[in-house]
């Protein structure tokens, strides 16, 4: 009798398909927790929770940037990649959350920002000194266009006509030198150079520099903006915009694979791991991910895209909010999931720290905000894909209603209540009110942790303000109660350790032309679940047709639900943002 041997393959498949089986917990520093008091959250104030994170259950935690920032997008602008800022810590206290996480069997996943630096970044002060320095060419300078009758040099004569993501025009110019630097974001954001093999050099070397210390891998923040055409073309200017849209000039540029094969290369390849890299890829297309997430290319494990959280705008412009339609989401989710099945892998959110709070904004954050909150994590968790759970979602933590401009603090909202106010003729009323629902600043109120002053996040003054319904929404009125949102999340997030085909599963589509029901079939050879989610406050009928449905439902058991099991309840009628997970098999 022979007895196969495992060949290499099979033996390291597991290890390397770690993260399909993982959930991720976001960390947003500066509102997560305080210990110094002075308003804004820092790492002792992360270490001092992180048994609340164990008993959640995730696996990894990524945290926004810590580095050293002068704070024009906090810390989306970093000045020093190999430091801590004072306002979060020490790199002692880093050592000590990476150390923590480790004893407690979790990842630390850091955010990695090199599309651009901050202009207060020693490379770019240095560029910025004379045409001639040597890193003069690590960032994007152009001379001025020669516009008719001006001459060059001023306002107006920017090298393109491309807008920033945070209004403006993405060009800087610098009197010192006589040229303009570009900016995707901010203008203390310029955008770094990656044409120029020094800079990528420089970026591998401070990641190596990180694995060294011991993170366990990256997000890479806007990582399919780094490849830009060298042509710099003009773009389109929509209806009611003042810049040209350069994005068709620099998502998805000529080098990006080349770039992120060469990181691959350069970081990761030699490394034990299991490490994770996950590539935040705004305006990524379904065939670009499976090119970008096939394991056969060694580029990033997973993509993080966004078409999902654009459905409920006026053309992608989160100022034009419009109604979501279930059907649309169910369209676009799902074409994630088909596009991904055979090669490639998909992060799952509905919220982070630029979006809306989930709750708000997909469910019902009024009478069935605790309903819809788990109706909502069964729906996402469920899907094929790593989960990730952004700070406070946890909790069923909603959207902030601010008041003035003065209460926000983002720079994109302020930056464009200025823009729309001084040049597009809005009103300051007009344009609160359209910004209210998906600006960024509702995701970023601190954490709420108990009903006392500030909900526990800081002694201090908060830097942004909390939300009044902390008073009730808090983790410490949910950690010890089983039917809290917090117990629920702990239950789906076990639900994808101890079922493979939660991690692994098939994923069908089904009732794809419903408005309120969201349902779908995982399956393995073996076992199959069947989940159902009302994205309503009416009852409902789940029509399944027989044709559909592969397996015999009528004898699946109930394994989760958000109601208390209820025999009179026929087993399909869904009630108010009701969820049931039906598993079918061995
Ligand atoms: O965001 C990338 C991005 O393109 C958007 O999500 C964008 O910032 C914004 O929400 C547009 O409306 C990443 C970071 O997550 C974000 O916080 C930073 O501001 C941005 O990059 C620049 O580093």
């Amino acid at each position: 009798m022979t007895v196969e041997q495992p060949t290499e393959e099979s033996v390291e498949a597991p290890a390397r398909d770690w993260f399909k089986s993982a959930v991720v917990y976001q960390i947003y520093p500066r509102s997560f927790a305080d210990s110094s008091g002075d308003g804004i959250g820092d790492l002792r104030g992360i270490i001092s929770k992180l048994d609340y994170l164990q008993r959640l259950g995730v696996d990894v935690v990524w945290l926004s940037p810590i580095y050293t920032s002068p704070q024009d997008d906090n810390g989306y602008d970093i000045s020093d990649y190999r430091d801590v800022d004072p306002l979060f810590g020490t790199l002692e206290d880093l050592q000590e959350l990476t150390d923590g996480l480790h004893a407690r069997g979790m990842k630390l996943v850091m955010d990695l920002v090199v599309n651009h630096t901050s202009d207060e970044h020693p490379w770019f002060v240095e560029s910025r000194s004379s045409k001639d320095n040597p890193k003069r060419d690590w960032y994007w300078w152009r001379p001025p266009r020669e516009v008719a009758g001006d001459g060059g040099g001023v306002q107006g004569a920017a090298p393109n006509n491309w807008g920033s993501v945070f209004s403006g025009p993405a060009w800087e110019f610098d009197q010192a030198t006589g040229e303009y630097y570009l900016h995707i974001f901010s203008r203390k954001q310029p955008d770094l150079n990656w044409e120029n093999p020094e800079v990528r050099a420089a970026v591998y070397e401070m990641m190596n520099w990180w694995l060294d210390r011991g993170v366990d891998g990256f997000r890479m923040d806007v990582i399919n903006f780094i490849s830009k055409d060298t042509a710099l073309p003009d773009g389109p200017i929509a209806a009611g915009m003042l810049y040209g849209d350069g994005s068709p000039f620099f998502i998805g540029g000529p080098r990006i694979h080349e770039f992120l094969q060469e990181m691959h290369r350069e970081v990761f390849a030699d490394r034990p791991g299991p490490l994770l890299t996950v590539g935040e890829m705004p305006g990524v297309t379904v065939d670009q991910a499976v090119l970008f997430t096939d394991p056969e290319r060694a580029e990033v494990d997973m993509v993080f895209q966004f078409e999902h959280v654009a459905l409920d705008q006026e053309d992608g412009n989160k100022w034009r909010p419009k109604k979501l339609k279930l059907t649309d989401l169910k369209h676009s989710l799902g074409r994630w999931q088909t596009g991904l099945a055979e090669r490639g892998w998909n992060s799952l959110y509905w919220g982070n720290h630029d979006q809306a709070r989930a709750v708000s904004r997909f469910g019902n954050d009024g009478q069935y905000r605790e309903l819809s909150a788990k109706m909502l994590a069964g729906i996402l968790h469920l899907h094929r894909g790593t989960p990730y759970v952004y700070q406070g979602e946890e909790l069923g933590m909603t959207n902030m209603t601010f008041g003035a401009i003065s209460d926000y603090r983002d720079i994109e909202v302020l930056n464009h209540h200025r823009e729309a106010t001084t040049h597009l003729g809005h009103t300051d009323a007009e344009v609160l009110a359209a910004l209210a629902p998906l600006n960024r600043d509702n995701a970023r109120t601190p954490v709420q942790w108990d009903a006392s002053r500030h909900a526990g996040f800081t002694t201090g003054s908060p830097w942004i303000a909390v939300n009044p319904n902390a008073n009730h929404i808090n983790a410490a009125a949910q950690v010890d109660d089983p039917d809290s949102v917090y117990s629920f999340y702990r239950q789906v997030i076990a639900l994808r350790h101890s079922e493979p085909v939660v991690s692994h599963g098939d994923f069908t589509m089904l009732l794809p032309r419903d408005e309120h029901v969201y349902a779908f079939v995982r399956s393995l050879p073996d076992t199959q679940l069947l989940v159902l989610g009302n994205f309503s406050g009416q009852d409902q009928e789940v029509a399944l047709d027989g044709a559909d449905v592969p397996v015999a439902w009528g004898s699946a058991v109930l394994i989760l639900g958000n109601y208390p099991a209820e025999p009179s309840v026929p087993r399909l009628h869904l009630r108010p943002w009701e969820l049931k997970v039906f598993r079918a098999g061995r």
